[in-house]
């Protein structure tokens, strides 16, 4: 593989964002994942290439770790900085349509509910697997959901919900979600809710970490 792809595909993976950061300290003083995919793009590669066979493949392995509990959220946070300092290089090639995205993930912490960090690595990762994410934020409504949704016609929505107070939110934008779309996935996560809530409450997929959530979506989008 191109050595400048492979390098790339560390910096995600251990987290280098550029040159001047410190972190991880034994690749102080190097380029990171900001300069190599400029310069990448600079030299010719596709943005398809750097995309597919680079950050892609680092972000597979950060997840991957994760689920196996060799890196935690600082070190997943550090990837995902990373490979926004990568895609922002990436991005004006989706808005002119020469790297196909997978689909639209619709993203939001639901309503009452303002912890935001997990929906954020989870926005990251599905971001950095190839799919469109628009980011709601925190305290989301139904009709924010649905009001993305109409502008983005057969996306999938993820909702999370780190309080047992807002899976009650969670529930009844599930209804008006699936109420205006019948057809639309909704997937959720977040440390009070499971398999049991999501099938009671009529949502999709329930998946306790980023990986899952990347997996599922990737079987959607086949
Ligand atoms: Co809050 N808080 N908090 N808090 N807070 C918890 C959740 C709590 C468990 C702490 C505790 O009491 N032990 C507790 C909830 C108890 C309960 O409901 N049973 C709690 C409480 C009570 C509160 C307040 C009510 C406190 C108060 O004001 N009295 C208040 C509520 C505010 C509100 O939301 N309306 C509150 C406020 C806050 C802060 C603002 C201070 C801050 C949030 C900052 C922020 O997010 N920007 C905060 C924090 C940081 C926490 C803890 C300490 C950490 C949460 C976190 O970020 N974890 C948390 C205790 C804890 O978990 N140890 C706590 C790291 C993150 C990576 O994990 O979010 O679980 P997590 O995401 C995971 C998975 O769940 C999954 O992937 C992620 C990565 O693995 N996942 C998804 C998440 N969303 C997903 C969506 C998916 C798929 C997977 O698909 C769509």
């Amino acid at each position: 593989m191109n050595e400048l792809l492979e390098k790339i595909e560390l910096c995600i993976e251990f987290g280098k964002i550029n040159n001047a950061a410190v972190y991880p300290p034994n690749m102080r003083g190097q380029d990171g994942a900001d300069e190599l995919t400029k310069q990448a793009l600079e030299e010719g590669i596709s943005p398809d290439d750097v995309l597919n066979k680079a950050l892609i493949p680092g972000m597979d392995k950060v997840g991957q770790k994760f689920s196996e509990n060799k890196i935690f959220v600082p070190q997943m946070l550090m990837s995902a900085k990373a490979m926004s300092s990568a895609m922002k290089h990436i991005q004006p090639f989706f808005k002119s349509g020469q790297v196909k995205q997978k689909g639209t993930f619709i993203i939001g912490t639901v309503s009452g509910d303002l912890h935001d960090i997990g929906k954020n690595l989870v926005a990251m990762m599905i971001e950095g697997s190839g799919w469109k994410v628009i980011d709601l934020g925190v305290d989301v409504k139904s009709e924010q959901y649905i009001e993305a949704l109409k502008e983005n016609p057969g996306g999938a929505v993820g909702l999370s919900a780190l309080l047992t107070t807002t899976m009650v939110n969670m529930e009844q934008i599930v209804i008006d979600i699936k109420s205006f779309s019948e057809n639309a996935k909704v997937l959720i996560g977040g440390a009070p809710v499971n398999t049991d809530f999501c099938q009671r409450i009529g949502a999709d997929y329930y998946s306790p970490d980023p990986q899952g959530a990347v997996a599922y979506l990737n079987s959607l989008a086949v």
